[in-house]
């Protein structure tokens, strides 16, 4: 297994090697799978806290809800949101990394103690994002996106999900690279779920290894998005809520960390962290 070591963050080789876990504070009304419970900054800074007591290695800041369908939040509102719970779980010692578009955010985030960028559009939503990264030199999530939330599923048009996908973060990477960002700085995300359908997904799971290939650590956000809320859904085809979707997170932790990603994103920490023990132990059962 390889493992990765980026400047601010744990280094998955203290112990025997395992996955990270990002817990995710979404700090927002309207959020997928968990629009509104942590909205106000106090409610925000205690769930930040309570997700590092259950085995978070960095908390995840967001401002602006990527629910398909979801329009832009304003940059002083998004700001207004992150800001001060960023800045009071730095203070904690905690590791904040901040979900956002905008270079603006960034860098106020990164002022306020974040120590990664975690940037849903790789860079495409705002052009002054990678120059911004390149600057702190903090790590950067380069997700794979095609477009803003309101007609992303529009642009879920694939004929070889995981090549595609691949190749088109592998131009984000040479951009990101020609405006300044380090290679030791980069990390890629498939984006599941973002211009994916079901199969998307599912193929991009299966397809972590050629992702990996491309050299880079990789971050699986799968936690309660609406492929897993569909795999259970009801006879009658209701999809599960996507609450009531957790244990099938934690399977998809379990596997992800088992094809070697770097770290999951997930909204309930403690049985994701104990999951990606389990295939941390595995994989080294296997090395034995
Ligand atoms: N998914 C969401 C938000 N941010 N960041 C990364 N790097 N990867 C993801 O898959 C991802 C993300 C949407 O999830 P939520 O709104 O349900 O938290």
């Amino acid at each position: 297994m390889t493992t990765w070591s980026l400047r601010g963050l744990p280094s998955q080789s203290q112990g025997p090697a395992r996955c990270l876990v990002m817990g995710v504070v979404n700090v927002t009304p309207d959020s997928f799978s968990d629009g509104g419970r942590w909205f106000d900054s106090a409610a925000a800074i205690r769930r930040g806290l309570e997700l590092v007591e259950q085995g978070a290695d960095i908390v995840d800041v967001g401002g602006e809800s990527t629910r398909p369908g979801a329009a832009r939040v304003e940059l002083d509102e998004e700001i207004r949101r992150v800001e001060p719970v960023i800045r009071a779980l730095a203070a904690e010692g905690v590791k904040v990394s901040v979900d956002t578009m905008r270079a603006e955010v960034a860098e106020i985030a990164v002022a306020a103690g974040a120590v990664l960028v975690n940037d849903v559009s790789g860079g495409l939503a705002d052009p002054a994002m990678p120059r911004m990264v390149a600057a702190t030199g903090v790590p950067y999530v380069v997700m794979h996106w095609r477009g803003h939330s309101h007609d992303m599923d529009n642009r879920a048009v694939y004929t070889d999900v995981v090549t595609e996908v691949r190749e088109e973060l592998a131009k984000r990477v040479d951009s990101v690279l020609a405006e300044g960002v380090h290679e030791d700085q980069i990390v890629l995300d498939p984006g599941l779920g973002f211009a994916k359908r079901a199969e998307h997904n599912w193929s991009l799971l299966a397809g972590l290894d050629r992702l990996a290939e491309l050299g880079r650590p990789l971050l699986v956000g799968a936690s309660r998005k609406r492929f897993l809320t569909r795999l259970l859904a009801a006879p009658d085809g209701t999809p599960r809520p996507f609450d009531e979707c957790d244990a099938a997170t934690v399977a998809a932790t379990a596997l992800a960390a088992r094809a070697g990603a770097w770290c999951v994103r997930v909204h309930e920490v403690r049985p994701n962290a104990d999951a990606v023990r389990v295939a941390a132990a595995w994989q080294a059962g296997a090395e034995r």
